[in-house]
């Protein structure tokens, strides 16, 4: 039987991507908390393993896979649950929005987030830029969520997983937003999903 271990604490929005991914799938699977207060990621060990120190890291048997996205891509080519289309075009739209969430979406909050949960002395002005660099994020995502149940297709796939841990992040946000019905509708729908409620059941820091 595969041994599977999945490195990082829960509080951690890839983390909580890559859990959502392997209970989606079905899969057994140890995880350890590394990472924040847990430590571990800089010991040699877990250096050999994830080089740039940070989490999650997948292990199985010996195979290791680091960047959360990539973990996704991994679990859906290996669960037909969750695999990716066939057709060129809305596998595109898949890797598409897979790179938005990580270069776009994400990005805008994180200075937001770091100034609320990690600073001991919270530039509102800091906050503000992000929170407004977010909001135009989380209108496009709306537009688009507006037209569709899910973000590609007519199905639950791994980009409603990791725009979903992203959105859960930003709807959490201790902040003002402008309220947005198309996401929040979606948020309800990938929330009520039993193999989210790991990920999503998770406070955000
Ligand atoms: N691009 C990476 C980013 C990973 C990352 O930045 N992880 C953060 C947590 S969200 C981390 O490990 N921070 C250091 C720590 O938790 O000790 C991915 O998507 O997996």
């Amino acid at each position: 039987m595969t041994q599977r271990r999945l490195w990082g604490r829960l509080t951690s929005v890839n983390v909580q991507k890559a859990v959502w991914g392997l209970d989606e799938a079905g899969l057994a699977y140890e995880q350890i908390a590394a990472g924040g207060a847990y430590g571990i990621v800089a010991d040699p060990a877990y250096r050999a393993l994830n080089p740039n120190g940070l989490v999650p890291t997948l292990e199985e048997d010996g195979f290791v896979l680091w960047e959360s996205n990539a973990i996704l891509r991994y679990l859906a080519a290996i669960n037909p649950g969750l695999a990716l289309p066939d057709d060129p075009r809305a596998r595109a739209h898949v890797e598409q929005w897979l790179d938005w969430q990580a270069t776009s979406f994400t990005p805008a909050m994180r200075d937001a987030f770091w100034q609320l949960y990690r600073s001991s002395a919270p530039d509102r002005s800091v906050i503000a830029a992000s929170v407004a660099k977010t909001e135009a994020m989380a209108a496009i995502l709306d537009a688009h969520l507006a037209e569709r149940d899910y973000v590609v297709g007519d199905r639950f796939g791994i980009t409603d997983i990791a725009l979903g841990c992203a959105a859960h992040r930003w709807l959490n946000l201790p902040t003002d937003r402008v309220e947005r019905p198309a996401l929040r509708r979606w948020y309800a729908r990938l929330a009520a999903r039993p193999a989210a409620a790991r990920a999503l059941g998770e406070p955000i820091a």
